[in-house]
């Protein structure tokens, strides 16, 4: 599928995903939805792909939902939810590669959201985070009540949703939401170095880590102990896993191929 809001590029082992609307922030629209989505779900697809980076053209990460589409008529709400943004924040938490957000600017509302469903964030200096949500009349979707009191708790949570105030990319890291801060120029590459590095790990292994995280956000530490095992049963079946154990005798860093 030939796309038109989004660039995509797959070089040594990680797609590149960048938002490009840059005049409209990144916002996305429906035709964005779907190439987002069609993208993310041709990135499991693809076996060449063991990482995967999703960040955003010009001056912005991404600007949450088009207002100015919003403006346009009338729409349910609740169905452009389930069935725009719901679908992408999953297929990001299925995908079973790392996904690394590259926040090169502002993010607003759902862009925010995005941000925070994927596995890695990487800001530039000049990065911002606002839950803007509130702003519009609206409440914070596409997982950001989920994830944000997990990740901060609460009553921050409830701060960041209710006062929409930006928060700098370092505040976004000092508060856990961000894993990594760079200069301003240098944020392409920081996202690519580390995506790189995770595209050549043990990607099967990788996968199910992301996944028994998952898991354990939502389990007893009984449910949580079990699901480990089912997933290391898996892990322990992979040539990546015998690729590891033989670097580990043999005194050498191991070569992994993602199988
Ligand atoms: O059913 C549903 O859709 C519900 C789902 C909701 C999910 C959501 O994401 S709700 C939250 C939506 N997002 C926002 O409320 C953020 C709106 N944007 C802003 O508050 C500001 O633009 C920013 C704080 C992000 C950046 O401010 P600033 O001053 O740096 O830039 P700007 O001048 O406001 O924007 C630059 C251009 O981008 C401008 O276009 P123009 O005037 O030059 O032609 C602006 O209209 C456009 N733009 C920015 N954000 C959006 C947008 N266009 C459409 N939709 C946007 N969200």
């Amino acid at each position: 599928m030939p796309y038109e809001t989004l660039l995509f590029d797959v070089s040594d082992g990680v797609a590149t995903l960048t938002l490009d609307r840059p005049e409209a922030l990144n916002a996305v629209n429906d035709q964005m939805g779907r190439e987002l989505l069609d993208a993310l779900r041709t990135c499991g697809r693809n076996a060449e792909v063991r990482a995967v980076v999703l960040t955003g053209s010009g001056r912005a990460f991404c600007a949450g939902q088009d207002l100015k589409e919003v403006e346009e008529g009338s729409r349910s709400y609740g169905r452009i939810v389930r069935s725009r943004y719901n679908p992408i924040v999953l297929a990001i938490r299925r995908l079973e590669r790392p996904v690394v957000a590259g926040l090169n600017g502002i993010a607003a509302g759902a862009g925010v959201s995005l941000a925070l469903a994927c596995d890695l964030v990487v800001a530039s200096e000049g990065a911002r985070l606002t839950m803007a949500f509130s702003r519009a009349g609206l409440v914070p979707d596409s997982g950001s009540t989920y994830w944000l009191p997990r990740l901060i708790g609460y009553h921050r949570a409830f701060e960041l949703m209710a006062l929409a105030e930006p928060l700098t990319a370092r505040q976004a890291h000092h508060l856990g939401l961000v894993n990594r801060v760079v200069e301003d120029g240098e944020l392409p590459g920081a996202a690519r170095e580390l995506a790189l590095r995770l595209a050549s790990g043990p990607t099967a292994a990788l996968a199910y880590t992301k996944r028994a995280l998952d898991q354990a956000l939502d389990s007893s530490l009984e449910e949580a102990l079990e699901y480990e095992a089912h997933m290391q049963e898996l892990a322990g079946r992979t040539r990546d896993h015998r690729e590891g154990i033989a670097a580990f005798v043999e005194k050498r860093e191991p070569r992994f191929e993602g199988r």
